[in-house]
């Protein structure tokens, strides 16, 4: 037996020396029965968070950190910038009068504003003034600055593809030669000429993300408004939308999904798993999701994680509003994803 182990450690040694290795050591934690994450269940509570974000905003400027974000790190993967394996995630915080100055890459961003009114982002020459609960795209390569005109800090989360990037080394950045872009167009046009159903007649999309940036949330819990009053909740889910691109039916971003979904009150969601991590964003009650013996307790403004193909419920104590993120369009488009409901 050991002789064997030997022998066998000996010729690892020898193909080793070849950068190359044996795949029967190996094999069944690469191709597993099942998900096996590092991504660990996980609540970042918004009040704690809080004192420290402001702290940042007294040690750098907004100008000199490029972006001053708090990056929300999963601690089963602490050190890598990660809340999941594909997505990252952070609160970043623009006080009165700061400029984040502009820049584009290739990930793709998502900002779900906290607190605040009144802070802007420019996306491809217009400016969108930003509301709590409001969903904002910075698509991939598209120049962006942030800036904040109003007399309050505003914090947003900022969820962006940055590991599934790094993990396919596809990277590309660079800085404007202004601080901040040239404003070209109204406040408001996007969302005016693409949130109506009614698309310029020979628009032809210049990307694949959603020409709309803005999802304002007065509009998104109209319709989950709308849905309540006209059927009984998902079981699993509650009434649950999905931010569409208007232009071709599929999600608003290429490589993140975004959802908005209502809780009634007191209600207790039947388990349901995804192949999915997703990210939430609690906008409106408090409640509690459970995963396995792991309970997440959580309110408004809280962040909280459920890892890949975890079987979890929601518990709403009052009604509650849910924002979620995930790369379920990715995973779609390879065919891989999975879901299960189990009654
Ligand atoms: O606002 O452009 O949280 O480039 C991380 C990287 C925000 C941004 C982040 C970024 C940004």
């Amino acid at each position: 037996m050991n002789e064997i182990k030997t022998d066998r450690q000996e010729f690892y040694d020898r193909i080793g020396a070849h950068n190359m290795a044996p795949l029967w050591e190996v094999l069944h934690g690469l191709v597993t029965r099942e998900p096996v994450s590092p991504v660990q269940p996980t609540v970042w509570h918004y009040d704690e968070l809080r004192p420290f974000i402001m702290e940042a905003g007294k040690l750098i400027t907004a100008r000199e950190a490029e972006r001053r974000v708090l990056i929300l790190e999963n601690p089963g993967m602490r050190g890598q910038s990660q809340i999941t394996r594909s997505l990252y995630a952070g609160l970043q915080l623009i006080l009165p009068g700061e400029v984040a100055p502009a820049h584009r890459h290739t990930q793709s961003a998502l900002r779900f504003v906290i607190e605040g009114h009144g802070a802007f982002t420019a996306v491809n020459g217009e400016r969108t003034v930003m509301s709590p609960g409001d969903f904002v795209i910075t698509p991939s390569w598209t120049w962006h600055d942030h800036g904040n005109d109003s007399d309050a800090p505003m914090v947003w989360l900022d969820g962006l593809d940055i590991p599934l990037i790094t993990m396919l080394d596809a990277s590309f950045a660079e800085p404007a030669n202004a601080e901040q872009q040239l404003v070209s167009r109204p406040e408001g046009d996007a969302l005016k000429r693409f949130g109506n159903a009614l698309f310029p007649v020979d628009w032809e999309s210049q990307g694949r993300a959603s020409p709309i940036f803005n999802y304002p949330y007065v509009r998104s819990r109209e319709t989950l408004e709308a849905l309540r009053r006209a059927e009984g909740p998902d079981p699993a889910q509650g009434w649950k939308l999905r931010y569409v691109n208007p232009a071709n039916g599929d999600f608003a971003m290429p490589t993140i999904g975004t959802f908005l979904q209502l809780l009634p009150a007191g209600f207790a969601t039947n388990p349901y798993r995804s192949s999915d991590a997703t990210v939430f964003v609690v906008v409106e009650g408090a409640g509690e999701t459970r995963i396995g013996d792991v309970v997440l307790p959580w309110r408004a403004h809280d962040v909280f994680v459920v890892p890949s193909w975890a079987s979890h419920t929601h518990h709403a104590g009052p009604e509650a509003v849910l924002f979620s993120f995930s790369d379920r369009p990715v995973q779609q488009k390879l065919g891989l994803w999975r879901e299960q409901r189990t009654a």
